[in-house]
């Protein structure tokens, strides 16, 4: 078990215990040990295996707890977890999931309602029965109920870093078999969209029989869920599907443009195939005579096949059916759409300073190996107690280190920024003196995040007309599983950043992609210009680089729309505000 899966087991039990009312004393030990156990550097699992007495120096975890981890990466499990676990209805805790719902509400939801399920508890809100409690009302119903639509919309999705991270797997075992000359993914995964039902796979193989074989006999496979002569699907553990076709060498950009979608994307393709006299599928590009005769045009690649309908190849990540067929019809695709090697920095990162797991000199040295030219690092300013966040006179004494060992090291530029909060009142949570003394300002909201939109749109405004301010950091604040974006005037909000040269992160972090693709698309129609950001908290992190570059994709963002691309020269001008 990994340190993750510990904390997760110690707040699952904190949250039962809440709910069954018992000693809050014990309620906060559950939730001390699991905070102070995701803070730690190293795998408790490792400490243990060098010396379980070593368990002992994990900080403010008694005994009691300590024998449970001992338990736990011993065994596997946790019999006290599960006994307790068996006290509640299934499906019970994924009521914690809806954005806005904690486990004092659930608890009076239990004891007052009898809610057992998310659908007891939708039922509730239709009914209004939910409303009439203490403490709750209309408005509260209403946002209750949006989030069981919103997290009903995710279920059985992947986010798709993880998505990913099994079709790598896969792929790796795919190709460790001669009977495999060509895998690609396709689908959603390919295209890059921030959740992913299941995972396409196309490949040309020698013999299509044993590669069915081959995939079927895949270690991670837990379920065969049908197996025929040219596709299979699998259910992987950890509940994603995997979905093997097969083509033929001369089908395989046809296949490929097919297995991609989107489904809207094909299905406007055909159409325009059809006005020309043409047929797509699976198998290729064809001409249809006057006596409905077929002959084959193209099928091997997909560029051949798009060149047949009369355009450029496109991206798969435009493939959505919102305006690149007529672009590409029109030559107007974008010239330099955004690739991960145009990124030069990343510019909002975390250190031990705050609640990072990495020094400066590692993380600047890890950017340095990375070939970046520069990054910025951006730690909490004070509000965020949690994350030991910095006063400004610590902020000071902070960018002082910085620069020194900035200073120590050649062939990156470090600059000295933070990541401050937006009070619920627009102000921000820094002076502007310490503010002054920065490199990059990047602002976020962390809380109050259910203020109406009138609300919320000013404390906005406030905050983006803070001269300071370089970036607004995750602009929505959702939480693809569990957190529904802010009510907030998007377009208001884009075009103040535009008017204001201050540039809309799209924050990678697998449970955010923060601008998302479309309010992307829609703030660079409004002028906006971005940054794209890891907001990583240790080394393994920075690489999520590479999802917000898809997104960013998605969005039709170009080289030039993104700060984060220009040489450190521009990029120190992009950033000055003017006065
Ligand atoms: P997902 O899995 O829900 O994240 O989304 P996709 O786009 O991967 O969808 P999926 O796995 O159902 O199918 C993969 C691709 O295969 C899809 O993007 C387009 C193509 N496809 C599947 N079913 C149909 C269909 O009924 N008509 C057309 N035109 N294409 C289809
Ligand atoms: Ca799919
Ligand atoms: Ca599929």
């Amino acid at each position: 078990m990994n340190n993750k899966e510990i904390a997760s087991i110690f707040y699952r039990i904190g949250d039962a215990l809440e709910i069954k009312g018992e000693n809050v004393f014990k309620i906060r030990a559950y939730r001390r040990a699991a905070r102070n156990i995701m803070d730690l550097p190293r795998e408790v699992s490792a400490l243990f295996q060098q010396d379980p007495s070593r368990i002992n120096s994990i900080p403010g975890v008694g005994r009691d707890l300590k024998e449970k981890i001992v338990e736990m990466l011993s065994s596997g499990r946790l019999a006290y977890f599960e006994s307790l676990m068996k006290e509640f209805p299934p499906g019970f805790f994924d009521m914690l999931k809806l954005s806005g719902l904690g486990p004092k509400r659930l608890k009076k939801f239990k004891e007052k309602l009898n809610i057992k399920n998310i659908d007891d508890l939708e039922k509730a809100c239709r009914q209004h029965s939910l409303s009439k409690l203490e403490g709750e009302g209309e408005r509260a119903e209403a946002k209750l109920s949006a989030a069981i639509e919103y997290y009903k919309k995710g279920v059985g999705r992947f986010l798709l870093q993880d998505a990913e991270y099994i079709a790598e797997k896969t792929v790796a075992y795919l190709k460790k078999s001669s009977v495999f000359k060509k895998i690609e993914i396709a689908g959603s995964l390919r295209r890059g969209k921030e959740t992913v039902g299941d995972i396409d796979i196309l490949a040309e193989v020698r013999d299509k029989s044993k590669a069915m074989d081959y995939f079927a006999a895949m270690p991670l496979a837990e379920k065969i869920i049908a197996k025929g002569a040219v596709k299979s699907s699998i259910l992987v553990k950890g509940g994603a599907q995997l979905d093997l076709r097969v083509a033929s060498a001369g089908s395989f950009g046809a296949a490929l443009m097919y297995f991609t979608g989107s489904k809207a994307h094909n299905i406007k393709l055909r159409r325009i195939a059809k006005l020309k006299k043409r047929k797509v599928n699976e198998y290729g590009i064809f001409s249809v005579s006057a006596g409905g005769k077929e002959k084959k045009l193209a099928g091997k690649t997909e560029k051949d096949v798009y060149q047949k309908l009369g355009m450029p190849w496109i991206p798969p990540e435009l493939r959505e059916d919102n305006g690149e067929i007529e672009a590409a019809l029109a030559g107007r695709l974008p010239e330099n759409l955004l690739t991960e090697k145009d990124i030069l920095g990343d510019l909002h990162l975390h250190t031990r300073e705050t609640d990072g797991n990495v020094s400066v000199k590692d993380i600047v040295k890890e950017a340095k190996r990375r070939g970046y030219k520069y990054i910025a690092i951006t730690n909490h300013s004070k509000y965020v107690r949690i994350a030991r966040g910095m006063d400004e006179k610590r902020l000071l004494a902070h960018v002082a280190d910085i620069r020194k060992i900035s200073a120590d090291i050649s062939g990156i530029k470090v600059f000295a920024g933070i990541e401050v909060d937006i009070l619920e009142d627009g102000r921000l949570d820094l002076e502007d003196y310490a503010l002054k003394e920065l490199d990059i300002v990047i602002a976020a909201v962390h809380s109050h995040f259910s203020l109406d939109e009138k609300k919320q749109t000013e404390r906005m405004i406030k905050a983006l007309n803070n001269k300071y301010v370089n970036v607004l950091a995750h602009p929505s604040g959702r939480l693809i599983t569990t957190r529904t974006p802010i009510s907030l005037d998007f377009e208001k909000i884009f075009l103040l950043c535009a008017k204001n040269n201050v540039f809309l992160e799209v924050n990678t972090h697998g449970e955010r992609i923060d601008l998302n693709d479309l309010h992307c698309r829609m703030a660079k129609n409004l002028g906006a210009k971005f940054v794209i950001n890891t907001d990583a908290h240790d080394i393994a992190q920075l690489d999520a680089m590479k999802y917000g570059v898809i997104t960013a994709r998605r969005a039709w963002l170009e080289k030039k729309d993104v700060l984060n691309t220009y040489a450190a020269g521009k990029l120190i001008k992009a950033l000055c505000r003017g006065e």
